[in-house]
């Protein structure tokens, strides 16, 4: 099986690359950039997928797409599923939750502030000082779960912090994400950047741009 992680630039995609990494399987990478102002993926990253958003996976010249997807697909099929809970785990229903709570309900919150920030929607208008509202409450929440267990679905590093790790690093660069003020957060944050495979996948993603390497 030829696995292909389509990296656009600063996006989602970084998942796929930090869970192969620490699966340490092999894997093909190809680099895509976004468009300077709209920050729009370059058309040859929009021809992969027909709705154009990363991440993109190619399996054996098939391509998927959707972060949800793309990392349940890898987790277990890459690895001898070494990242994947199953049914028979205890911690299979938090594992579940926390790996679809990412993209269902963290990521859409914060992303509708960074999209009426670029838009410029006033700061005081209702829906954003509702969705700020919103985000608190999920920081809050998702502090309480990493002072009660060290890893989103329990004892155990599993794919759901591949899921859940995002909206903490790449995602604080455009919204104002208050990990400091939530320091089971902060901790979790700190453990993650920290581990080795977390490392080499930042010195892979975060390479100098083409054409100015
Ligand atoms: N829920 C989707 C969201 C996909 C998404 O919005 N991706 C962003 C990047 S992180 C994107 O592709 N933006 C560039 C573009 O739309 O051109 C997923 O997780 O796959």
């Amino acid at each position: 099986m030829t696995i292909t992680i389509y990296q656009l630039d600063r996006s989602r995609s970084e998942r796929a690359v930090w869970l192969m990494e620490e699966l340490g399987a092999a894997y093909d990478i190809e680099f895509f950039e976004r468009l300077p102002v709209t920050m729009q993926a370059e058309p040859a990253y929009k021809a992969l997928h027909p709705l154009g958003s990363s991440p993109v996976l190619g399996i054996d010249g098939t391509n998927i797409a959707e972060s949800g997807a793309v990392i349940e697909y890898l987790a277990t099929t890459q690895g001898g599923g070494a990242l994947a809970l199953g049914p028979t785990s205890p911690d299979y229903a938090d594992y579940l939750y926390w790996f679809h709570f990412a993209e269902s309900t963290m990521m859409p919150a914060l992303v509708s502030e960074i999209m009426a920030g670029f838009a410029g929607i006033d700061p005081e208008n209702q829906l954003r000082v509702y969705a700020r509202q919103r985000i608190a409450q999920l920081l809050a929440f998702t502090d309480a779960r990493l002072a009660a267990v060290p890893f989103f679905a329990g004892e155990q590093f599993t794919a759901a912090d591949v899921m859940m790790t995002f909206p903490f690093t790449m995602t604080r660069q455009y919204v104002p994400v208050d990990v400091e003020g939530h320091p089971a957060i902060a901790a979790y944050v700190e453990r993650m950047e920290a581990r080795p495979a977390y490392q080499r996948c930042r010195a892979i993603v975060d390479r100098a741009p083409k054409g100015n390497a």
